[in-house]
């Protein structure tokens, strides 16, 4: 079927995308098409599940129908950007398939996100309507979209999911009044944009990823063949689910694909998630590092609710100490997997047969046989084989380029359409990828380049340290000196920096890559998603956190 291209999307160059149809990665189906199959298929199977819902596909099928019939009659429809933002629950899964079948972009924001990320966002997308809930963990979401509205011109419709519409801010609707008589729907292209992605830790114009229901369903297919997922899996959406992991990597998408169940938990502790597995079932779920570090310590402390029914926990989002990931699977009765994987596209898993020291030691290889990979150097030669560079990547679900701007165009990517991926890696023999860390996650003390991974490593060896980042701070005579942010183990006994020095020191590393600076710090700053946010430790050290 013809199509006009989005305006400010870059799509395939033509002959990547035949290859990609020969190849088979993209089928022309889209996501509507799939629920619709499913739903034919097996109705009585239950889809989702929240505390408070659970829906089979003949129902989640026909509500999103409804939900599109509805949102249609308000002027919502094709290309039309709406920014959704909600909590893990039910009614996440009958949104975003009600915009999917309309053909409208749905933005995927995070709960987290407040005014100073979404208003930019809003603005540069010409958004024309949001949907978020009422009140939520005691902040009140609506009036918060409410405010952009008055803000952002283009914006038209706020929508809500309450309890209780009276507490409504004036002007917010309830989205209840819109799951109408179910009505004709537009036939879609599956080569067509299907939603936006927001990428992590950008500043300026927000660098939006474009995704086409052709490319995204590859990967979600492939992910659902390599984490094994049939009928029988029950997904739990630990993690924020708007965020590309638990969406895709295979998360909710791949549930569904797979006929299997996505469970949702609003709150990823231990205590409401544990719970959850136990009442769901659940049978593979996603963390990022930190919050795998919670769950581990909590499950070896014992008494935990059962949780037999876990065979597969994937960790991913940021590189996972070894340390950690040789307990999570002895702690959590189940098979880890490591998932090394963007928003932008590429993402490499470990498989449930590799041996422990592939799965604990490395964060696996790419998805498709038709991914490319290249290990650079600055200049953009490749490196010798097995040697540290930049991974740039291209291939049937890597984008080649960002939504509308010319700018991060220019920089995230080749001329050729290769994505500069931003991540140092080193590429194993066996085709295995180690993430080093981040490009600038490098410390150059003096002209010493100290890396920051391999470093915590050795503070994460210190009995009195939970948790460490590594990062550089300016320094007029060195440049850059080194600062060690740690987390103590136990809140009474915090490390001081010669306790560490020293300690580091006798592990036998060098002495310039001693830490200048040891700030101790009870938790953590983290992004929307979990992980730990270095962007916001460089703020708090250019604000004055002082080193001991
Ligand atoms: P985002 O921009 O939020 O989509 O984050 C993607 C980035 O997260 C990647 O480019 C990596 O830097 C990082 N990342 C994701 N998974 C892993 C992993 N398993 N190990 C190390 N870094 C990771
Ligand atoms: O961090 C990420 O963006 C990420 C991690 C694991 C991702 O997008 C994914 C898997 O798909």
């Amino acid at each position: 079927m013809p199509s006009t291209v989005l305006n400010g999307f870059t799509p395939w160059p033509a002959a990547a995308a035949e290859r990609h149809r020969e190849q088979g990665c993209w089928t022309g189906e889209t996501f509507g098409d799939m629920l619709s199959a499913r739903a034919a298929a097996t109705p009585a199977a239950t889809a989702v599940v929240d505390d408070a819902h659970r829906w089979t596909y003949a129902e989640l099928d026909r509500r999103s129908r409804a939900l599109a019939t509805g949102l249609g009659r308000l002027g919502i429809g094709r290309d039309d950007r709406v920014l959704v933002q909600l909590p893990n629950r039910a009614e996440f899964v009958e949104v975003i398939f009600a915009l999917f079948r309309l053909g409208a972009l749905p933005v995927f924001c995070l709960p987290a996100h407040r005014r100073a990320e979404l208003a930019p966002i809003a603005t540069a997308i010409g958004a024309t309507a949001m949907i978020t809930v009422g009140v939520h963990q005691r902040f009140d979401h609506a009036a918060l979209a409410n405010s952009i509205r008055a803000e952002v011109h283009a914006l038209r419709h706020v929508l809500a999911i309450t309890d209780d519409a009276r507490a409504l801010p004036e002007g917010v609707l309830d989205l209840a009044d819109f799951r109408d008589e179910p009505g004709p729907l537009p036939v879609l292209d599956a080569s067509a944009v299907a939603f936006l992605q927001l990428s992590g830790g950008s500043t300026g114009i927000p660098k939006l990823i474009p995704r086409t229901h052709d490319d995204y369903l590859y990967s979600v297919r492939r992910s659902a063949q390599i984490c094994e997922l049939d009928p029988g899996t029950v997904y739990l959406a630990t993690l924020p689910v708007a965020h590309n992991f638990p969406m895709s990597s295979p998360g909710i998408l791949g549930a569904l694909w797979a006929g299997g169940t996505v469970a949702m938990t609003p709150d990823p502790t231990p205590a409401t998630a544990f719970a959850a597995i136990e009442r769901f079932g659940v049978t593979i779920t996603g963390l990022v590092p930190p919050l795998a570090r919670l769950w581990v310590e909590r499950a070896e402390a014992g008494a935990t609710p059962n949780l037999s029914t876990l065979k597969v926990v994937q960790v991913g989002g940021a590189r996972c100490q070894e340390e950690l990931a040789r307990r999570i699977g002895p702690a959590l009765g189940a098979t880890l997997q490591q998932v090394f994987g963007m928003a932008e596209g590429l993402v490499c898993y470990t498989r449930l047969d590799d041996p422990v020291e592939v799965v604990v030691a490395t964060q696996g290889r790419p998805m498709s046989e038709f991914d490319e990979l290249r290990v650079v150097d600055e200049s953009g030669a490749d490196v010798p084989a097995g040697t540290d560079g930049n991974l740039i990547t291209r291939g049937p679900y890597t984008i080649r380029g960002y939504f509308d701007n010319a700018e991060a165009n220019a920089r995230g990517f080749t001329p050729d359409g290769w994505y500069r991926t931003g991540d140092v890696v080193r590429l194993r023999p066996d085709g295995n990828i180690v993430v080093q860390g981040r490009a600038g996650d490098w410390v150059n003390r003096g002209g010493e380049k100290v890396s920051a991974e391999e470093l915590e490593a050795h503070l994460l060896e210190h009995p009195d340290i939970r948790e460490a980042v590594i990062i550089g701070t300016p320094d007029p005579v060195l440049g850059q000196r080194i600062c060690a942010f740690v987390q103590p183990a136990d809140p009474a006994r915090r490390p001081s920096l010669l306790s560490v020095r020293s300690f580091v020191r006798l592990r036998g590393v060098a002495a310039w890559k001693m830490p200048d600076d040891v700030v101790v710090i009870e938790d953590f700053p983290e992004t929307g998603v979990g992980k730990t946010s270095r962007k916001e430790l460089r703020r708090l050290v250019a604000e004055g956190a002082r080193g001991r």
